[in-house]
């Protein structure tokens, strides 16, 4: 199956115009990380290119790479912030992976020893 195009009415297309209100945690040049509003674990964030793409499937590689050093930095900070033992790091693509909102995203959820996480 064929991913669709590219909605700008999505919700964290939204978030990023500043038309809804989100609970941010860092922003860069091409880079927000906010809260997740269905965290599955203490401290989930969800780390959000500026650029327009649905996934990564149709993401521009150049984006990629500045988005994955956030994921990096963002994860090892909220490692040390929530004391985890890890961190698990989750990105779907279509609704069939489980996919909900279509602007490429990166969940970072830190874990802890033995607590699964809330579906
Ligand atoms: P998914 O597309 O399945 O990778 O997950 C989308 C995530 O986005 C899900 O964990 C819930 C979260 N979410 C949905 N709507 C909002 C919103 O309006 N604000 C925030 N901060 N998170 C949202």
């Amino acid at each position: 199956m064929n991913s669709g195009a590219y909605d700008s009415d999505n919700i964290f297309a939204k978030i990023l115009r500043g038309e809804i209100p989100a609970q941010k945690v860092y922003e860069d040049n091409s880079t927000l990380v906010i809260m997740d509003v269905m965290p599955q674990a203490e401290g989930h964030v969800l780390v959000i290119p500026k650029a327009a793409s649905r996934n990564i499937l149709d993401a521009d590689p150049a984006t990629l790479g500045p988005l994955i050093a956030v994921v990096q930095k963002i994860a090892i900070a909220a490692q040390e912030a929530f004391d985890a033992d890890g961190v698990t790091i989750m990105q779907f693509n279509e609704a069939p992976a489980g996919q909900s909102v279509f602007h490429l995203h990166f969940h970072v959820i830190p874990r802890r020893e033995g607590v699964p996480l809330r579906p």
